[in-house]
């Protein structure tokens, strides 16, 4: 193996690592290394088989052992292995820069968490911070309290008069994994499923302004203590302090028990924690004009729902009993159609033995409850759809969503999205980003097109739209 070769091995590991988002460090060095080995001025591979690479400047103990095995054995296991994807099609193939983007799509977020796979770990911290005898208050803040659909911590705050020993409990837990530093007033740990957790403690007549502050978001907090400060009055997480010209306001701030009162005085409606973005919800707290936030029992049925016939967990009848479980009044089922083959999708003659099979479920409800037949329709490259309007007819209503050539320019996406939408059978948009939270990002799309196509046809959007309209606005 000549030094170029080892080089470029190193430089390659380098990229791999940089890709999986590993430590600078780390990177640093194979790419140092590799410098090194390039421009030594002796034989390096030589001394590397001779074992006589100690004490050359940038190859630190693990290079040294890599090198050796590299110049005895003309190659590198390490590299073998880690580059297996990379090797059997070399660099620069479409399949192997796909997973590398992943790979770093994924390292990119990985400190960041789907708010579901934490909510039985903050729930149950925070029964047992409730349950402590010295706490009299707790909550999680954060973007856990606001609803985020993913959050990169979980932010605990509590009353009480003895913060060391609630402190010192917390981070015994054994939900807790590690300790990252603890304090007389705080303390941040790790979960064993990796999910940071901080916990700050306060006293009673500071916890809704500590409340109010590690809510957030930070942006809402800035329009927030600016408002306090043309009132004369300082806002921090600690409390209201009266500046020179709110001197008057002393007493008035005295009365502040929870978060409703901080509203109050700072002549706004209660903004609900999920509003808290800065984006409208302060003047709209100003006018009285916020609006009411959807409640769990307002939801009456779902529609976008598999089933085992695709790549659902649960059978018809079992998804029909575990929404009535639920108290709901109506379930749509839109299994995948034929193109998606990897979910199982049906085909004409399939989904027609389902269709059957609702209408005759139906009957059984005595009308309390309803069964829509539906379908999730593959929409095509050119956005054609799955199904001919003949079966699509036949359908309660139909979802149409796209499931491959996500790579499409944004004006061929957009097209494509909105030819689907204009066939009269289309009832609903299936998720029109195409993204997998924290797994694959969303495609290129003109939001705003597909909204007004929407509007034009009257065809209903499934979520993630604030999501996408964010990511445009950033863009
Ligand atoms: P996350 O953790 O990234 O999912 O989002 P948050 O909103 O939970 O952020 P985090 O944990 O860093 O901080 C919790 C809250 O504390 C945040 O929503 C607002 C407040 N906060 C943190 N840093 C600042 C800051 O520099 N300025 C202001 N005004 N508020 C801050
Ligand atoms: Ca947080
Ligand atoms: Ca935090």
């Amino acid at each position: 193996m000549t030094r170029e070769d080892a080089a470029d091995i190193l430089n390659r590991i380098a990229l791999l690592l940089e890709l999986k988002g590993e430590n600078p460090f780390k990177i640093r060095a194979y790419k140092s290394g590799a410098e090194v080995v390039e421009s030594y001025a002796g034989d390096i591979m030589q001394l590397a088989a001779d074992n006589k690479l100690a004490g050359i400047k940038g190859i630190g103990d693990a290079l040294r052992d890599k090198l050796h095995e590299m110049a005895t054995t003309g190659k590198l296991e390490f590299f073998e292995k880690r580059g297996e994807a990379a090797k059997i099609s070399g660099f620069g193939d479409k399949t192997v820069v796909k997973i590398l983007e992943s790979i770093a799509f994924r390292a990119e977020h990985a400190s960041e968490f789907r708010i579901d796979q934490v909510y039985a770990l903050a729930l149950d911290i925070l029964d047992t911070l409730r349950a402590h005898p010295a706490v009299s208050r707790a909550e999680v803040c954060g973007s856990f309290r606001r609803g985020k659909e993913t959050v990169h911590d979980l932010d605990f705050l509590v009353s009480t008069r003895k913060p060391e020993q609630v402190i010192a409990d917390f981070v015994a837990l054994p939900q807790i994994e590690k300790v990252i530093v603890q304090g007389g007033t705080k303390a941040s740990v790790y979960a064993p499923n990796g999910v940071q957790c901080d916990l700050r403690a306060v006293s009673s007549a500071e916890f809704p302004f500590a409340l109010n502050y590690f809510t957030g978001s930070k942006e809402h907090n800035v329009v927030m203590r600016q408002r306090a400060l043309d009132r004369g009055l300082s806002l921090n997480e600690y409390g209201f302090t009266p500046t020179e010209a709110g001197a008057s306001l002393s007493e008035a701030i005295q009365e502040i028990h929870d978060e409703r009162d901080i509203y109050r005085a700072l002549g706004l409606d209660y903004i609900e924690p999920e509003l808290r973005e800065n984006s409208g919800e302060i003047e709209a707290a100003a006018q009285g004009r916020l609006p009411a936030l959807i409640q769990l029992e307002n939801l009456r049925g779902v529609f976008h729902n598999h089933t085992t016939a695709s790549d659902g967990r649960g059978t018809l009848r079992e998804m029909a009993e575990a929404a009535r479980d639920l108290g709901l009044q109506y379930l749509g089922i839109a299994d995948h159609s034929k193109s998606s083959f990897q979910a199982n999708g049906l085909n004409e003659q399939r989904l027609r033995a389902q269709i059957a099979e609702i209408r005759a479920m139906n009957a059984e409800f005595d009308g309390h409850f309803r069964l829509f037949a539906g379908s999730e329709v593959d929409i095509l490259k050119d956005g054609s759809l799955d199904f001919d309007d003949d079966l699509l007819a036949e359908l309660d209503y139909c979802v149409a969503s796209v499931h491959n050539v996500f790579n499409l320019p944004e004006a061929d996406m957009t097209r494509r999205i909105i030819r689907a939408i204009e066939n009269p059978h289309v009832t609903m948009l299936g998720h029109v980003t195409g993204r997998l939270l924290l797994q694959r990002p969303a495609y290129a799309v003109n939001i705003p097109a597909i909204i007004d196509a929407a509007a034009e046809t009257g065809t209903i959007i499934e979520g993630e739209i604030e999501a996408a309209l964010k990511k445009q606005r950033a863009d």
